[in-house]
């Protein structure tokens, strides 16, 4: 047995610290909100280059301090908690004297960032790369900075990376070297040595002269073209990869705004970007999906399958130019009520299989599948386009049916894995001399108003002609399924593939296979609901509402 206790992680400013401390030549990436952050962590980069710069410059602002060290804090924040990278964040020059810095390692540490390179500039500084004068700060002064900085950390693993800019500012190598051994007295983790040079040159001396008695850091912007191994050699800890995330990202947004400016359209981009997919991936859909399956009531997370996909010929004129679901009920479409019916029941997601005219069902609010083989299919091939959505708690509904609320709320609430809504009243529905195809329910026993009468009833058949004593009642077109149902129902979908059957098999024969296996419940009902057949059930549903 072994008892010794199992590796604890380390933290992420301990990651940091060990990246800089290690012999091999560290990579930090940049990144200037959380998508960057993450994006970089999914290359496969180790830490992250928080880049005052480009945060800067998605808030639209310039890197002269515009952006207040509070609105930057914001920003970190997001950071941190998209990805579980050390963060070094550029600190500028603390924000201020001793005091500001001391408050920035503070709040830096609660927030879960690993480090912070501050430089030995003075409030407002500008950015390294631009024209302008970098004044630089007094050595001492700066020296009280650092030391200030490393007293207030509460994190012991935090890193803060001095900054040299006396190379930038146009003074020379010793004063370089001067600060940093200053620095480093003064308790600085690391030396970030910056240049814009076009070449390595004066970085590359630098570190031979320094000999490596803290980790050095570079930052080669403008001596782009410098073989990495060059920076190995010359025993460099880590290179910032500055603001490469987000002037690829101008560039590629500038590419495709012009193109859909210029086509009035989205073809010629498609294809060339992300995915919508990408977008969920990257900011962890899946994971809530799977939060929801522990957390959210069993209700909540009910998803309705609405069967939508024929024309429903029997209407004539008024399903030439649209499904049967799309007929107009006192100004809104059929499946408009049928989908806020769902919805006010706490079903949250609705997938509605579309098939005949299906670019006439574009509703807001629902997913959609597509039967394009309706014309020579059934309901169950219908059903089975939506296979990945027969999962959890799960409603199967016909498309032309609409019900009252409490109907839905009955049978979320039944016991259950397979549970149909069935109108004990189905005699109430006949009309006198006109004779149509019903989903008559056979029944363990018929409906009993009982007060006290809940025994369970279960089906035992469904289809248009059981024998008249043991019918219990209509099927409504609603059923419900359980996590445990909706298996059964997957299965059934790939015994009926396997027989070739799905496309001619109908809901009821489907319903009917599976109370053959497992119990399929009955939850019984009594009127209020109503399904539009042809013309005098379109009359009936008018008035319904
Ligand atoms: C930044 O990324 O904000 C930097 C590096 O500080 S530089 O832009 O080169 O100054
Ligand atoms: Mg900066």
């Amino acid at each position: 047995m072994n008892y010794a206790p199992s590796p604890v992680p380390l933290s992420r400013s301990a990651r940091l610290r060990s990246e800089l401390l290690s012999p091999h030549l560290s990579f930090l990436m940049e990144a200037h909100n959380a998508l960057s952050a993450k994006i970089a962590e999914e290359a496969g980069f180790t830490a992250i280059w928080a880049s005052g710069l480009s945060i800067s410059a998605t808030l639209g602002l310039r890197d002269n301090n515009e952006a207040s060290w509070t609105q930057i804090l914001d920003v970190l924040e997001f950071m941190a908690d998209a990805t579980s990278l050390p963060i070094l964040v550029d600190g500028d020059t603390g924000y201020g004297n001793f005091n500001n810095v001391r408050r920035l390692v503070r709040k830096l540490c609660q927030r879960g960032i690993a480090g912070a390179a501050i430089e030995d500039k003075v409030f407002p500084k500008a950015n390294s790369l631009g024209d302008g004068a970098q004044p630089l700060a007094d050595i001492d002064e700066f020296c009280g900075r650092i030391r200030a900085g490393k007293d207030s950390q509460t994190d012991d693993g935090f890193t803060l990376v001095a900054r040299i800019e006396a190379l930038i500012a146009g003074h020379g190598l010793d004063e370089a070297l001067r600060r940093a051994e200053a620095y480093h007295a003064a308790g600085a983790d690391a030396i970030l040595i910056h240049s814009k040079r076009p070449t390595a040159a004066e970085i590359l001396a630098f570190a031979g002269r320094w000999g490596n008695r803290c980790p050095v850091v570079i930052v080669p912007t403008t001596y782009h073209a410098t073989p990495t191994s060059a920076y190995r050699q010359a025993g460099i800890s880590a290179v910032i990869w500055a603001n490469h995330n987000l002037r690829a990202s101008v560039a590629a947004m500038a590419t495709t705004c012009r193109l859909i400016h210029d086509s009035q359209s989205l073809a010629d981009v498609e294809g060339r970007i992300a995915s919508v997919q990408d977008l969920f991936h990257l900011v962890g859909n899946s994971e809530l999906e799977e939060a929801e399956r522990r957390y959210l009531s069993p209700r909540a997370r009910t998803n309705a399958i609405v069967l939508a996909a024929s024309q429903g010929s029997a209407l004539g004129a008024l399903t030439a130019d649209r499904p049967k679901c799309m007929i107009d009920i006192r100004g809104e479409p059929l499946l408009c009520r049928l989908v806020a019916t769902l919805k006010e029941g706490g079903v949250h997601r609705v997938t509605v299989v579309r098939g005949y005219r299906k670019e006439t069902i574009a509703l807001s609010g629902i997913d959609v599948a597509d039967n394009d083989e309706y014309a020579t299919t059934g309901e169950v091939a219908s059903l089975a386009c939506a296979l990945d959505r027969i999962d959890g708690n799960c409603l199967v509904v016909y498309g032309d049916v609409l019900f009252r609320r409490y109907i839905l709320d009955g049978l979320l609430a039944a016991e259950g894995d397979i549970v149909v809504a069935v109108d004990a009243l189905w005699h109430a529905r006949e009309r006198p001399g006109v004779t149509r195809l019903r989903d008559l329910a056979a029944t363990t026993r018929p409906f009993s108003p009982g007060y006290l009468d809940d025994a369970p009833v279960q089906l035992t058949a469904l289809g248009s002609e059981p024998p008249e004593a043991e019918i219990g009642g209509e099927w409504i077109g609603l059923v419900r399924f359980s996590p445990r149902g909706a298996a059964f129902a997957r299965d059934e979908i790939a015994r009926l593939a396997a027989e070739n059957a799905l496309a001619s098999t109908d809901m009821p024969e489907f319903l009917t296979r599976l109370c053959r296996r497992h119990p399929v419940a009955v939850h019984f009902v009594t009127g209020h609901w109503l399904d539009v057949d042809d013309v005098a059930d379109l009359a009936d549903a008018r008035n319904f509402l």
